[in-house]
């Protein structure tokens, strides 16, 4: 995967009559279109988002996909079905969302296959017991909820219009993850074993998953200006630490962070610090299945060309009947 220095922060380059015009706009909530004129920086800025959020979409199919197979139960393997069927619909509304903008799907496939786009660090850790997979609903459709939220107001219509369905899908996901959770906390104690081992594994990695911190976020001034985003990325953070704790204490789970503490004076859940080299790390393409997970899209995308082939000979049939 390429890289980037995390330090270097990106700045709106351009003054313009135009673009005064443009940010009165955003300033004024009014919602940007795609006909309309926008800064070129705004538009990489949108496609490059958008489609790396299209990517996690559809490579965070693999690691719950592992599992249709082995879920222990029949309504356990229909809703996870129907969950990661939900997750490649989202792949799409956003891969469309993306087109808006002057980009093709191909390019965008063609980045993520090739390894130069990135895609949520979220999905290079893998599955290992059934509780990850509750775990993955609970605190990844968690995260991904406290980030979405917002961006159903970002300033860019098409985005924020496909978020809405996409936050209301998340937010159903987060339940039944929760409630795979649930159920092993009140099972044997084996099962409540699995699953405080599965929260030490995923509750990290998914602290990362809103971004550095804001000291090192290279878009976030830019993005917020913009009302691309609305939080910050520090920010979101602590709104999932808070709303997931409690969560999890309920649970009778306990988190693997020492350090972490209600601050009474704030009202907000202090955690211990994240390890950033790792985030960094996984980014590289070294995290414990960045290749396995490149590999197996490519694998997909291989043996789906007869039904792209298929689609467009069809499509040709159809116009030349016309
Ligand atoms: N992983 O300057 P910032 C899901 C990159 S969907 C990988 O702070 P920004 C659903 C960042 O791209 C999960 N890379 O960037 C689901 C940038 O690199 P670049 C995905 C990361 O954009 C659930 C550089 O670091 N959600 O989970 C990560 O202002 C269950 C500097 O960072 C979205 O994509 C990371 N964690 O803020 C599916 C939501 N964090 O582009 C299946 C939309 C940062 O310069 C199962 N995206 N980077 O090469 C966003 O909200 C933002 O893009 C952030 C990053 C918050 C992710």
């Amino acid at each position: 995967m390429y890289t980037q220095a995390l330090n270097t922060r990106e700045t709106t380059t351009e003054s313009s009559p135009d673009a005064d015009r443009f940010q009165a706009r955003i300033d004024a909530e009014e919602r940007i279109e795609p006909n309309d004129w926008m800064p070129d920086a705004y538009r990489r800025s949108l496609v490059r988002q958008i489609s790396q959020h299209a990517h996690s979409e559809v490579i965070g199919m693999l690691p719950e996909g592992n599992w249709i197979t082995r879920a222990p139960s029949l309504r356990r393997k229909a809703a996870l079905l129907a969950k990661v069927q939900d997750e490649g619909g989202h792949g799409l509304y956003l891969y469309s969302a993306a087109e808006t903008l002057g980009v093709t799907r191909e390019e965008l496939q063609d980045q993520l296959l090739t390894g130069r786009a990135r895609y949520s660090s979220i999905f290079n850790y893998p599955t290992l017991t059934w509780a990850d997979i509750g775990t993955i609903g609970w605190l990844v459709d968690g995260a991904a909820i406290m980030n979405q939220i917002p961006l159903c107001r970002c300033s860019y219509g098409p985005y924020a219009r496909a978020m809405i369905r996409v936050c209301r899908e998340e937010s159903f996901h987060q339940r039944q993850g929760f409630e795979i959770v649930l159920t092993l906390c009140r099972g044997t104690p084996e099962q409540k074993a699995m699953a405080q081992d599965a929260l030490n594994r995923w509750w990290w990695p998914c602290l990362t998953m809103f971004g550095p911190p804001d000291t090192d976020s290279q878009h976030s001034d830019t993005s917020m200006q913009w009302k691309i985003k609305r939080f910050t990325n520090d920010a979101l953070r602590q709104k999932f630490v808070d709303a997931t704790v409690p969560q999890g204490h309920f649970l009778g789970l306990t988190f693997p962070d020492p350090d972490l503490h209600l601050d009474e004076a704030t009202g907000h859940w202090q955690f211990g610090a994240i390890d950033w080299a790792e985030f960094r790390a996984v980014l590289a393409g070294n995290g414990p299945c960045n290749r396995e997970r490149l590999e197996a899209r490519r694998k997909a995308h291989d043996e789906g060309a007869w039904v792209r082939d298929a689609a467009l000979a069809y499509a040709a049939k159809q116009r030349n009947a016309a």
